[in-house]
């Protein structure tokens, strides 16, 4: 395994052993001989606690004694996944923590496993999140990172009989030991109500809401590697302010008591299961502005605190948006700022705009977030004053211009006034803030082009590009401790604190002895994610096979379809031409699907339809086989990325902004079959163009495609592979039990085919041979995938950071 260096802060084995025994003792009760493996993982959580504490609370006040700079990420998504294995591993205590543990007759990896996930995020938007938090405690930004602590977080997905079920997910059923909660920080929050002026001054406005509830502040320290900063993550549990009505309660109306309760729960109850889906409900606007309320006035007040006047936050504090999902906070940090420390408009959006920055993160249409004016008007009547006002600055500047045409000046309003009145969130951030970045290079360049051509046009210097990155701790160091150790045996330990280090491997890519070596962790990921699929699915895959894996939520931009369309294919070919060789593969599936999207549905449920045909089927001779995965999460894919030969990467150009799973598999050796979408596109400029597999239409002739009016039904007719496996799904060769069942999904295909489907399928199916080719020449593949996993280093979330930090925060930064 990959011992790390023990830091200075590592006390050795005996005094760690002798704190988990005490730690049992004192603060569970119990002994060893009576401790269950979850009364283990909770004392030797809580002796690695103890140290992250000291450092937590050395960081918070070096960076307050410095008058440092603080970075705020609100973000409504953090999908951290475990955090032990992070804790143990960047204080250096992972090996010698294990040998406690061994001494007292525990296997560190058995209690590692119980830890439930932290699932407080759907996909790439919230693990983005995660991988910050870790990354801006590495390079020494002082930085807060502010959610929602949502009781469940993101549902358990089961199949029954294929189909996808949604459980709750309680992830605090054992109590939570990384988290501190902090009563002393809790903060109100109102909704609705009216807005009077202030007594004696019809200049000020007084906001007077009906309905209160109370945020309370729950604390997770967050370490950087090597422990030297830890930062906090700070969640935001709803209460009520009066727990239960007494007078309803002593008159009978026992459920009328509790409605106060019920109401601020729910709050934060449920994550919105929605990735790049709309979750326009009345109860999402609450939560976001229940978040951004709670902590804008935790920000506030630190900074009077420290600083004692509004005026230079923007000099103290950068708020970063992570996403629109927190915009309502542009126009709540203008309602303090005005209505409750007196300043001008001019004035407080001069500060706002210097405070806050935003990231887009997607460009499709019925992602981008819009609430109906009088939802806004009845929830949060001041903020809707507030946004009257700013746009009347806003589409004044751009008339003042006089290069605006008026349809022009309608697209950057705040209002979108073409049906049902609606404010758009994404102007209002765009507008509130004084950087706006997009996570692609391609994604920010067709930002400017598309969503925000006027308002870039307006303000032509606020757009910039950060492309996304990944933190190499978690997604190299300790999902694939093999292949850290190999690299760490070849190349040496520098890479561990710089991982763009790593090209020092390329020199090894042809070196037959280090290809044995690097196909040797391979091997050896595989057949542990081959024991797990035993275990789960009770599904015998082959490891020598070649894996090829599509993992994320399912959406139909992101194609599954196109990959089990091209499995249905090959099935065709295999039983046509048996005297053919076939290169072995196992298609790995895993992704949920929005409860309320049905052909995201229906995806899964044709995916484990044609796995059951293809699998049984003895003509096949094991040469395909398809596994769908149940409830994929961070932890499995922390085994299932290590194990990768192939990563899908296949989104309809120009709809994945940038994709992140992309880079976590391309660093641990898996080639890509992808399209030019996303960070692919800069991918294949790190890797090089002859170690990844690029096929299909690029950004612009899939629009180019669209505008000429592109025929689906005319390609499929061209293309016999795909016409035959289209009827074969079509006309229930998967679903005798209900053969119509997948008839509305291809007849999709068939007449409009918005996602190019059939336009790349040819494409796609030419370049999936390419693979097969590389695949047969094993030298060949392993000097590419060395190639990758070395050239990979720039996607780091610590490079991300440093330009976050350097081009919008203005903070130094530590290392790079
Ligand atoms: O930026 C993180 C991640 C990107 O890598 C994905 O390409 C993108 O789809 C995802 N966006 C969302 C958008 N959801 N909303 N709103 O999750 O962001």
């Amino acid at each position: 395994s990959a011992a790390l260096q023990p830091s200075r802060l590592t006390p050795g084995t005996d005094v760690l052993a002798n704190e988990i025994l005490s730690c049992l003792r004192y603060r569970f009760g119990k002994d060893a001989t009576v401790a269950k493996p979850h009364d283990w993982l909770a004392a030797a959580i809580r002796v690695v606690r103890d140290r992250v504490i000291d450092r937590w609370i050395e960081s918070t006040k070096e960076a307050y004694d410095d008058s440092r700079k603080r970075v705020y990420y609100l973000s409504l998504e953090f999908l951290i996944g475990r955090l032990t294995r992070d804790a143990f591993s960047n204080l250096g205590m992972m090996e010698e923590m294990r040998a406690a543990l061994h001494k007292l007759g525990v296997d560190l990896d058995v209690i590692a496993a119980l830890e439930p996930d932290a699932a407080l995020g759907n996909g790439g938007l919230g693990r983005l999140a995660a991988c910050f938090m870790e990354s801006m405690a590495t390079v020494d930004v002082p930085a807060h990172g502010y959610g929602i602590r949502y009781e469940n977080g993101m549902f358990r997905q089961e199949f029954s009989e294929g189909w996808q079920v949604e459980l709750p997910e309680t992830w605090l059923d054992y109590g939570n030991p990384w988290e501190f909660e902090r009563r002393e920080r809790s903060f109100e929050v109102g909704f609705g109500g009216l807005v009077e002026f202030a007594e004696g001054d019809d200049e000020k406005h007084v906001w007077k809401p009906i309905e209160r509830v109370l945020a309370v502040a729950y604390d997770t320290p967050v370490v950087g590697w090597r422990g030297e900063r830890v930062n906090t993550l700070r969640l935001w549990s709803a209460m009520p302010i009066d727990p239960i009505r007494l007078d309803a309660f002593n008159a009978g109306d026992h459920i009328g008591a509790l409605r106060d309760f019920t109401k601020a729960d729910t709050l934060s109850r449920v994550l919105y299961p929605a990735d790049a889906t709309p979750a326009g409900q009345e109860l999402r606007l609450r939560q976001e502005y229940f978040f951004s309320a709670a902590s804008l006035q935790d920000i506030v007040q630190r900074h009077l605190s420290q600083y004692g006047d509004l005026s230079t936050l923007g000099q103290k504090a950068a708020i970063h948006l992570n996403d629109t999902h927190p915009a309502i906070a542009v126009a709540e940090l203008m309602r303090l700022l005005m209505d409750v420390h007196g300043f001008a408009l001019e004035k407080a959006w001069d500060i706002t705009r210097e405070t806050f920055a935003y990231t887009n993160h997607t460009l499709l249409p019925e992602a981008l977030e819009s609430w109906p004016v009088h939802l806004l008007d009845r929830l949060l009547p001041r903020h809707m004053q507030i946004v009257y006002s700013v746009n009347s600055l806003l589409l004044k500047e751009a008339r003042d211009k006089d290069t605006f045409s008026d349809d022009s000046i309608k697209r950057i309003s705040l209002i979108d006034e073409t049906g049902e009145r609606r404010v758009r969130m994404g102007n209002l951030a765009f507008a509130g803030s004084h950087s706006i970045n997009g996570v692609s290079a391609l994604h920010t360049d067709l930002m400017k082009e598309t969503v925000f051509a006027d308002l870039h046009r307006l303000y032509p210097d606020r757009i910039n590009n950060k492309t996304n990155g990944i933190t190499p701790r978690r997604w190299l160091l300790q999902s694939n401790p093999g292949l850290t150790q190999l690299a760490r045996e070849t190349i040496g330990d520098g890479f561990l604190d710089d991982v763009t280090l790593l090209r020092d491997l390329e020199d090894y890519a042809k070196d037959g002895g280090f290809q044995e070596k690097f196909t040797g962790v391979k091997r050896r990921n595989k057949e542990r994610l081959a024991a797990l699929v035993v275990e789960r699915l009770g599904v015998k895959v082959d490891p020598s096979a070649m894996f090829d894996i599509q993992i994320k939520r399912i959406h139909e931009y992101k194609r599954q379809l196109l990959n089990i369309i091209e499995a249905v294919a090959v099935y065709d070919q295999i039983r046509s031409h048996p005297e053919k060789e076939w290169v072995p593969r196992v298609k790995f599936f895993g992704g949920k699907a929005a409860p309320s999207y049905v052909n995201a549905k229906l995806i899964i449920k044709l995916a484990n339809d044609v796995a059951r045909v293809i699998n049984r089927d003895p003509t096949v001779r094991g040469l395909l086989k398809i596994v769908f995965l149940p409830n994929y999460n961070v932890s499995l894919a922390e085994v299932m990325v290590p194990a990768a030969d192939l990563s899908e990467q296949i989104s309809t150009a120009g709809m994945e902004a940038s994709g992140t799973g992309n880079m976590k598999f391309a660093l641990n050796g898996a080639l890509t079959i992808g399209t030019l979408d996303g960070a692919n596109v800069e991918m294949q400029e790190h890797v090089g163009a002859d170690n990844i597999v690029i096929f299909g239409l690029t950004a612009e002739e899939v629009a180019e495609r669209r505008r000429e009016g592109y025929s689906p039904r005319d390609v499929i007719a061209q293309s016999p592979e795909l016409s035959q496996a289209l009827s074969s799904i079509s006309s229930g060769v998967f679903s005798p039990d209900d053969p119509d069942r997948y008839r509305g999904l291809m007849d999709g295909i068939y007449n409009t085919d918005w996602f190019m489907v059939a336009a790349d399928f040819d494409a796609y199916t030419d370049a999936q041979r390419k693979v097969d080719a590389i695949w047969r020449d094993p030298q060949l593949w392993a000097e590419k995938s060395i190639l990758n996993t070395a050239r990979m280093g720039w996607f780091s979330s610590d490079r991300t950071i440093r330009e976050y930090a350097r081009d919008i925060w203005n903070t130094p930064t530590v290392g790079g």
